[in-house]
Formats: C-alpha cells, sequence, structure tokens
C-alpha cells in the first residue's frame, strides 16, 4: 500500500466509522476486515483506473471462464502490495489478532476445483508479469455448496458469500448491457475486482456478470394484488446468475447451465466490442492485434457463434470477414479426456434458447462439412464423426476446434493423448493448431502466504527472487547435504503439522499424532481419482496391524478432502465408506497409536492453504490417462512433500524434474492399461490372487461396514466387480493396481524413519518446481497463443 502505518490506521478508524458507526475498540473482527478492504480499495483506485488506461492502447488477452475459485483475498492481497507486516503491526499495537481478522473472510468460492483455481493462479500471474489480461465470468449468487457429514454422510448447504456484500468488488452500472434469449432479455450488471500483482502498481480487473430483470417488478400485476406473478420474471430473470452448478465431471445439459454460459459470454463479448470501438473506431480488421480470447474449456465456447452475431447481424460484416477475425481471436483450452464429460447440446434445447446463435452454428457446421467434403472426399464416415452439428447434437469440442487457431492441453502426457487419441481426427486436419501448455500453480498464495516459514528458510538461502522467479529454487540443490539445512526443513514441516493438528483439534474435535506420517489426498471426490483405491489400502493395513500388532511400523495419519457433486452416488457412497472406516479405526485402542483418518470437512480454498504446508505425502493416484494434469500435486511438491503416484497428467513432469528416486511412482502406466483393456481386465484375477485383497473387497458386503441400508456399499462392489451395459468392472483398475500400491505405501513407511534422507528428498522436490509457476505457463500462453506484451506503471 502506498500508505504509511500511520495513514493505514486512521484508514481503518474511518471506515470502521463509516460503515459500521463504530470506535475501532467496539469493532468486531469481520468489521475490521471489512474496513481494511475499503482501505485498500481505496489505496488502489488510482492505480487501477491508470492500469486500464495504460492497457487501453495495447493488445489485451481476456479468459472467459465459467468458473474462478479465488479463495479469501484479504491476505494475498496485502502480500501483493507489500504491506503485510505493518498491517499486522498497526493492528496488533490496536489489540486485534490478525489472523482473527483473516478468518473473517468467506471464501469467493464460484468455481469447482482444478479448473477455476487454475483461472484464479492465472490471474495472478498475468498482474505479476504486467500482462494486460482479465477475467470475465459469472457473479453467482451461490457458490459451491458447503459440505456437512451426518452420519458420514455428505449433506450439501447453500454457500452465501454474498450475505453481507463483497468488500472487494465494484459494481460498474454503466457497462450495463443487455441479453437477449429466445424467451425474453435480462440485464447484465458487471462488477469488477481488482487483481493485485505482486510488486507492481499494475492493477488487472476479472469482470464479473450478473444477471438483473430488466424490470424490477410488474406493476400491473402488482396493482391487481398478484405478488406472486409481479415478482417472477424478475426472480427468473435472477435465477440465471443464482447457483454455481456444483458438477465436474459429467456434462448435465441443463436449460439454465446453457443460459448462463450464453450470458457471461454474449455481455463479455459486447463489452469488449464496445472497448474496441471507443479506441479503434468500427473497422474490424485489427480486432485480433487488440484482441485475445482464451476459452477455458467448452463452458464459454458458445462466443464463437456470438461474436459471429454480433459481427454480422450488428456490425454489418460479411460472414467470410467475421469468420477470419474470430478464428484468429479465440483460442480453446480443453481440460478433461472423460468422454462423459464433454459437452454436448441437444439441438432443440440450444435452439429454443439461443434462436439465432443456432442459425449461426448451423452456418458454421455447412462451412465445416464443406471443408472435410473437399479435404476427404472418400471418408463420409469421418465427415460425420467430425461435424459439430451429429443427428440432434451440438459437439462443442468441435466448434472449439474449428472455431480457433489454438488448442491447448494441460500437461505434455495429456496433449499427446488429445492428438494421437481422443482428437486424433482434429490433430491431423490441424496439427499446428494443437499446443501444450502444462499447469501451473501461483507461489504467491501457495508458498508465500501459506507457507511464510518455509518461504523466509528459502529466501534466507537463495534471495527472494523465487517469488516472481521461481526457478530460482534449482539453487537450493546446493544445500542438499548440509545437514543444518535438512534439519530446518524438517523442523518447518513439523511447525506446519502442529498447526494442522490445531486446526482438526478445533475445527473436527479429533486428536492427531504430528510425529505420524501426514499422507493426505485432497481433490474432487471421483472414481477416476481413486479416493477407494486409497481407503483400501488403508482397511487392508488396519487388517495387517490387527493380526500383528507388534509389527515395526511408522505411525500414519490418512488425510482426506473432497466433496462430491450431488447427484453422484457412488463418490458419496466412497464418502460415507471413508467416514465409516475413520470412525471405526479411531476408536479402536490396539491400533490408536498408529493409524489415525481424518475427513476434512468442507474442504475449500482457504483449508488448502492449512493442507499443503503440512503434508508429507502427496496423493496422486488416478488411473493412468485419465487426470489432465492436476495441479494440488505442484502445490504439495512446493511445500516439500513426496508424491505417492501414477504416471498421469503432470505427475510425469513432476518427477522427471524432481527425480523419481525422490518420488514414490507405481502401477498401471498408459499403454498397459490400454493393452489390458484389449485383451479384456477381469478384477476377478487381482481380486483371487493379491493378498489380503478379497477381504478387503467383501468387507463391503459382507457386514463389515453398514451403509444404514442405503444400498450404496453394493453398488460400489458392484462398480468392481461386475460388468454392466454401462461400465466395465473395475473400470478405473482399482484392484489391479493395488498390490503396487502397497508396496509404494510399505517404501515409504520404511524411509520415511530415515529423517535426514527423507528431507534431502524433499529438498529435492522443492529445488525442482519451479516449471509449476503458473507465471511460466502464464508466459508461455502469452508468447505463443495470445502475442501479447507486458506495458507497467512506472513506479
Ligand atoms: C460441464 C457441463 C455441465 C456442468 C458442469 C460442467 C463442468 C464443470 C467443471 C465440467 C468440468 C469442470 C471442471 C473440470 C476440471 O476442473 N478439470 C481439471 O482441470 C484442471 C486444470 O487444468 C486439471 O489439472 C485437472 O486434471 C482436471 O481434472
Amino acid at each position: 500500500m502506498r500508505v504509511g502505518k500511520e495513514e493505514l490506521r486512521k484508514q481503518i478508524e474511518k471506515y470502521v466509522k463509516v460503515s459500521f458507526g463504530k470506535e475501532i475498540s467496539e469493532a468486531t473482527e469481520f468489521e475490521v476486515y471489512r474496513a481494511l478492504g475499503q482501505a485498500i480499495m481505496e489505496d488502489i483506485a488510482e492505480d487501477w483506473y491508470e492500469t486500464n488506461k495504460l492497457y487501453s492502447q495495447k493488445k489485451q488477452a481476456y479468459y472467459f471462464s465459467a468458473e474462478f475459485l479465488m479463495g479469501r483475498a484479504l491476505g494475498n492481497n496485502l502480500i501483493n502490495l507489500g504491506v503485510l507486516d505493518e498491517v499486522k503491526e498497526v493492528l496488533t499495537e490496536l489489540g486485534i489478532d490478525y489472523n482473527k481478522v483473516e478468518d473473517a473472510e468467506e471464501d469467493s468460492a464460484l468455481g469447482n476445483g482444478g479448473l477455476g483455481r487454475l483461472a484464479a493462479c492465472f490471474l495472478d500471474s498475468l498482474a505479476t508479469l504486467n500482462l494486460p489480461g482479465h477475467g470475465y465470468g459469472i457473479r453467482y449468487r451461490n457458490g459451491i455448496f458447503n459440505q456437512s457429514f451426518k452420519d458420514g454422510y455428505q449433506v450439501e448447504k447453500p454457500e452465501t458469500w454474498l450475505k453481507y456484500g463483497d468488500v472487494w468488488s465494484v459494481m460498474r452500472p454503466a457497462d450495463e448491457v443487455i441479453v437477449s434469449f429466445g424467451d425474453g432479455s435480462v440485464r447484465a450488471v458487471p462488477y469488477d475486482m481488482p487483481i493485485i500483482g505482486y510488486g507492481t502498481r499494475n492493477i488487472n480487473t476479472l469482470r464479473l456478470w450478473e444477471a438483473k430483470s430488466l424490470v424490477d417488478l410488474d406493476l400491473g400485476k402488482f396493482n391487481q394484488q398478484d405478488y406472486l406473478h409481479a415478482t417472477q420474471d424478475k426472480t427468473r430473470a435472477e435465477d440465471i446468475s443464482r447457483v454455481l452448478y456444483p458438477n465436474d465431471s459429467t456434462d448435465e445439459g441443463k436449460k439454465l447451465r446453457l443460459k448462463q454460459q450464453y450470458f457471461f459470454v454474449s455481455a463479455s463479448l459486447q463489452d469488449i466490442l464496445r472497448k474496441y470501438k471507443r479506441i479503434h473506431g468500427t473497422n474490424f480488421d485489427e480486432f485480433p492485434s487488440y484482441v485475445a480470447i482464451q476459452l477455458n474449456d467448452t463452458h464459454p465456447v458458445i462466443a464463437i457463434p456470438e461474436l459471429m452475431r454480433l459481427f454480422v447481424d450488428l456490425e454489418g460484416l460479411s460472414w467470410e470477414k467475421a469468420w477470419s477475425i474470430v478464428e484468429k481471436t479465440f483460442s480453446y483450452t480443453n481440460h478433461t479426456i472423460l468422454a462423459e464429460a464433454l459437452e454436448k447440446w441437444w439441438v432443440g434445447l440450444y435452439e429454443q434458447v439461443v434462436p439465432r446463435v443456432y442459425q449461426i452454428t448451423q452456418g458454421i457446421n455447412n462451412q465445416l462439412r464443406g471443408f472435410l467434403a473437399e479435404r476427404f472426399p472418400n471418408d463420409p464416415a469421418r465427415q460425420d464423426r467430425m461435424s459439430i452439428i451429429q443427428g440432434n447434437m451440438i459437439h462443442m469440442a468441435w466448434l472449439a476446434i474449428y472455431g480457433t487457431h489454438a488448442t491447448n492441453g494441460v500437461a505434455a502426457l495429456h496433449t499427446e493423448i488429445l492428438k494421437h487419441k481422443e482428437l486424433k481426427d482434429w490433430y491431423e486436419l490441424y496439427p499446428e493448431r494443437f499446443l501444450n501448455k502444462t499447469n501451473g500453480i501461483t507461489q504467491r498464495r501457495w508458498l508465500l502466504q501459506s507457507n511464510p516459514e518455509l518461504s523466509a528458510l528459502i529466501t534466507e538461502l537463495i534471495g527472494n527472487e523465487w517469488i516472481t522467479d521461481l526457478s530460482q529454487l534449482k539453487k537450493l540443490e546446493a544445500y542438499v547435504d548440509d545437514e543444518e539445512v535438512l534439519k530446518k526443513l524438517l523442523s518447518i514441516k513439523h511447525a506446519k503439522k502442529i498447526e494442522l493438528v490445531k486446526y482438526l483439534r478445533e475445527v473436527q474435535g479429533i486428536e492427531v499424532n504430528p510425529n505420524s506420517i501426514f499422507d493426505i489426498q485432497i481433490k474432487r471426490l471421483h472414481e477416476y481419482k481413486r479416493q477407494l483405491l486409497n481407503i483400501f489400502h488403508v482397511i487392508g493395513l488396519y487388517n495387517k496391524l490387527k493380526l500383528n500388532p507388534s509389527m515395526s511400523f511408522q505411525p500414519v495419519t490418512y488425510i482426506y478432502g473432497a466433496k462430491a457433486a450431488p447427484g453422484y452416488l457412488v463418490a458419496k457412497g466412497i464418502i460415507r465408506l471413508i467416514n465409516e472406516v475413520a470412525q471405526v479405526i479411531n476408536k479402536d485402542p490396539e491400533t490408536n497409536g498408529k493409524l489415525r483418518i481424518v475427513f476434512v470437512e468442507n474442504y475449500r480454498v482457504s483449508v488448502a492453504q492449512k493442507l499443503f504446508p503440512a503434508a508429507d505425502i502427496s496423493e496422486q493416484i488416478s488411473t493412468a490417462g485419465k487426470e489432465a494434469s492436476g495441479t494440488g500435486n505442484m502445490k504439495f511438491m512446493l511445500n516439500g512433500a513426496l508424491t505417492i503416484g501414477t504416471l498421469d497428467g503432470a505427475n510425469v513432469e513432476i518427477v522427471e524434474e524432481a527425480g523419481e528416486e525422490n518420488n514414490f511412482i507405481f502401477g498401471l502406466k498408459v499403454n498397459e492399461i490400454e493393452e489390458m483393456r484389449a485383451k479384456g481386465y477381469d478384477p476377478h484375477v487381482p481380486y483371487n490372487s493379491v493378498e489380503g485383497l478379497k477381504k478387503i473387497v467383501d468387507s463391503l458386503i459382507d457386514g463389515t461396514f453398514n451403509d444404514l441400508g442405503t444400498g450404496i456399499y453394493g453398488t460400489i462392489h458392484r462398480s468392481l466387480m461386475e460388468n454392466a451395459p454401462w461400465h466395465q468392472a473395475d473400470q478405473y483398475f482399482v484392484l489391479e493396481d493395488f498390490e503396487a500400491y502397497r508396496n509404494a505405501q510399505k517404501r515409504i513407511n520404511v524411509e520415511y524413519r530415515d529423517r535426514l534422507s527423507w528431507a534431502k528428498k524433499q529438498l529435492m522436490n522443492i529445488a525442482n518446481a519451479g516449471k509449476f509457476s503458473s507465471d511460466r505457463t502464464i508466459k508461455e500462453y502469452a508468447d505463443e497463443i495470445w502475442f501479447i506484451e507486458p506495458a507497467k506503471l512506472e513506479d
């Protein structure tokens, strides 16, 4: 912040008075938090304005995303402004505990998981690198649901982050636009959040749209005393930005979801066009020289026909001219290879919601069909396969590849699978369009903020340049034989574990031994991520410890955090199973000092910031070929956890950088899985032959565990052991990979005991995490896809 300590105190006092009518001594922690937020917003206002002015002359990139999983802003903003220490001092002088103030902020949780958090990390990197790049999305009134457990089952409660408004966003009524659907129009009202870069005056913008009714109240109906119907239109319009869909892996094809997509995409494009015209007039030849738009998965892909509509219908461009601009403007990121996640819309629904956009989509498809007929005249089957409209479905991924100049995967392995399998037809047609952009994470949030102790040690050893150049971490390798440094690493890890122990005690009332191995799996609950493999191993371990109490064994705490999509029954069953196993094991005096299981309720960004620094082991155990990249894996690595993982997603690159010998790689590889599928995999083989496995699998249905009559364990059991029309038995190879996983876990348990050798492995992981900074990822997007350059406000 540009103000000193004295000024800062006055500002906080002022805003506590202005907003809450109190003296600071009477203010609650929440009120102090809000006052601090207001003080920051005032402080940055001028720079924010200047940044926008500066950027308006340059080429800018816009990240279109249905999700931004920002988490809390206060700590991050204070760090990036370089005033965290001053603020802490001022608050201490006022007798206020900074940590409690920080805890008063609700997470901004407008995302499901990886894809939304990636968008948030990208914004931090864009601002820090002084790049003209901004986010566009939806201001959901309710973000991802709050999770609680009842009898071990997940219960969803609405998330209400806007209950008292939001100090970090500013409404910009002058930039309101109208978005029209087949059945009427709504107002799109923009709210801007400042994205504060680290160590720069530049302030970028996340613009989120809220849906409002054109008429606030139907006066006619109101006067006839028909109160319900008088407010109905208003409610229907505002439903559009009401709630984030909590699905992250299955396409539901819901009308409201399509409306959400079109709503924010149309509003954002109108906004971009208006800004362009203000500076450049109505000649759009230069449009792609000033505007780049990244489509975050297929969710905003309707932007392609929408921009065609705006150009052709409203700006009077020819179809050909418009198409050539559209192709140059957009690029597309693919985040999944799961077939069930690929977005398709039923023609009837799409036509009803956006009739004109549907006609244009047909026009695009006709153009594509003509082109395919020329290119592959003797292959009608291929022409059909590659059609955007097939039968009565619209394939958004095909539209995305066809309407953009670049398609990228999010890790090297993922991109290769796209090119040679999933999107093979398209890769052959447009090889030059396919790029890899391995994901990254921002070290400002995931190291500097979450782990100040480790940050201080690193800075003491190699200076502080790593904060904006993570490749500097490589210099830490010089300390790999320095016992003093290694011991410090261990003691920092221990301190972070103790902090987590305290949190778990306070929030969940559970006692955990900080000297046990903290083995953590935190991510959305999905069968392909194989939390089931993890808990099966725990059940087996428990069985073994019961038989063999004197076995030499380093105590372990298995920690889980995950939300399941509300309609995903198997995932919910797995949550219930883990909770039940936890209950059984945690109360068993025989294994008490050795094994503990914790399922962290309501896993979210702010809790993640406590979990990553405390981990000894990072669980990254997806079925090879299924996890596009993963980003949690990178957060663990950066905080000195060792990975137990399959060769999937970015795990491949993590061990390439840090060395396989410093991690625990196990299990089937992509090609081996394919081979097994081809020759016919039967899970009964491992079930009958792998020691202890039968007992574990049987415990789902033999009364060992009790699903309270819901039948959910039977469903899990069948998914493993029986073929069904919709899936193969054990399609995620849980049983086949079990033994290899158990062996890797055994190695961990032995190797952990040699503390110094373990610390060396930690150090090698940290030292080689440089590649996984989202700064690196964003530079690649900027240089190879967007062609944007830094523009920095002078200090
Ligand atoms: C689709 C249709 C209808 C409703 C919802 C959705 C939907 C919403 C969210 C589909 C997918 C998502 C989120 C996907 C996601 O988070 N993918 C993850 O992206 C990360 C960032 O690239 C990767 O690291 C992960 O591997 C990938 O799973």
